[in-house]
């Protein structure tokens, strides 16, 4: 399963297209637009929120609820759009249309022009701007919806904005019903006021913030990813999937960077083998991967976020017509996105997880995969 998106952020639309989907699956709408309402929801964003409430609508691929083993196509209309008419418009010249030559510090604006040829940063910055994650949050509610069938859960929280800290949290102890009530997506209260203040306070100063996000996945059987061919490790490709998300800036599993200090006593997770139960981990420093495989152990994968590029106390940049030393463009932004990057996560979380079952149990028809997965389990199990 794999997924393509298209749309720029005050375009007509955004696009996603899902192939390789499994014929049974249960899809509906409404579970798609919860995905997408989560991600709306943060403290921290900008008035933009205040303009979308995103709705998916499938185009193709379901049939009375149920997928049908065609590509899954979703569009997410864009209500600023209708403010964008001219300034996107996809026939004429737009010789009026005010260009963008300042670019932005951190953000794809000068990289883009230079390697595209465009004089204008809003030819790159329409794509490049974080909306387009709506698309691929809708594309992960398909591959969610493989999983949930499957047995798995994929979840998400947050552990620091800024340089407010709450945990590292143990997947199987994160009060998920106060994560998805928090505007911060943090379970703790008390942090998650201190990280609202720190977003205030950021935003009083022209500034931004970043953090760090969790995602989990639980119900995983072992040996799902591959440890003989590197295109098919699972922890790279979960890595290289949330790396691919704007603004984020490193990537671990289990202990990750902290491992790297320890000695390989207390990094490595003791095996044990119950009668009826089978193998399981005393520990979970891996996080849910070893060798590049599921180890049957929850997933725990973390993702470090910059700050966002736009600042509304702009830091220096030269001029792409003049060379001249200007400010860096300011446009509507946010202060803080770590929460909605959490539901982006997951979304490419459970899409690079519902690839890895299709390998491993078949991607024809979801009856087919359960009737390999329970005799799987059975295996392994004795
Ligand atoms: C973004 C800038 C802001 C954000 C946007 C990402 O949009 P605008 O320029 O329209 O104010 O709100 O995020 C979304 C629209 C969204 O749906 O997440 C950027 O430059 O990346």
């Amino acid at each position: 399963m794999e997924y393509r998106t298209a749309g720029e952020s005050h375009g007509r639309a955004l696009v996603a297209l899902v192939s390789g989907v499994p014929a049974g699956v249960p899809l509906s709408q409404n579970a798609v637009d919860a995905d997408l309402a989560r991600r709306q929801v943060g403290y921290g964003r900008g008035g933009r929120m205040a303009i979308e409430r995103d709705r998916a609508m499938i185009l193709s691929g379901v049939r009375f609820g149920r997928t049908i083993g065609s590509p899954v196509a979703l569009t997410i209309g864009n209500r600023d759009w209708d403010n964008w008419t001219d300034v996107m418009a996809t026939a004429g010249e737009g010789l009026d249309s005010p260009r963008v030559t300042a670019p932005r510090p951190g953000h794809a604006d000068l990289a883009g022009c230079l390697k595209t040829g465009s004089h204008d940063v809003r030819d790159i910055l329409e794509r490049a701007s974080a909306r387009e994650t709506a698309a691929r949050v809708a594309a992960g509610g398909v591959a969610r919806a493989l999983l949930t069938a499957l047995g798995v859960r994929v979840f998400s929280w947050v552990e620091r904005i800024g340089d407010v800290q709450c945990g590292p949290l143990d997947p199987s102890s994160v009060d998920m019903d106060a994560v998805e009530a928090s505007d911060v997506r943090c379970p703790d209260a008390e942090v998650a006021a201190h990280m609202r203040r720190a977003i205030d306070a950021a935003r009083d100063a022209g500034e931004s913030l970043g953090g760090v996000l969790a995602v989990a996945a639980d119900g995983l059987v072992p040996g799902v990813g591959a440890y003989a061919e590197a295109a098919g490790r699972l922890d790279a490709r979960l890595a290289s999937a949330v790396m691919s998300v704007p603004a984020i800036k490193g990537v671990e599993i289990g202990d990750g960077f902290a491992a790297a200090a320890q000695p390989g006593s207390q990094v490595h997770d003791p095996i044990m083998f119950e009668q009826g139960r089978g193998f399981f981990r005393a520990t979970n420093h891996a996080g849910g991967v070893e060798g590049g495989m599921t180890n049957g152990e929850p997933l725990v994968l973390r993702a470090a976020m910059k700050p966002i590029p736009t600042l509304m106390k702009p830091l220096a940049s030269a001029d792409l017509d003049t060379h001249e030393p200007v400010d860096a463009s300011r446009e509507r932004s946010d202060v803080c996105a770590v929460p909605a990057a959490a539901v982006v996560a997951e979304a490419e979380v459970a899409m690079v997880l519902a690839d890895a079952y299709c390998a491993k149990f078949g991607q024809d028809c979801l009856d087919d995969m359960l009737v390999a997965l329970s005799a799987y389990r059975d295996r392994i199990r004795r």
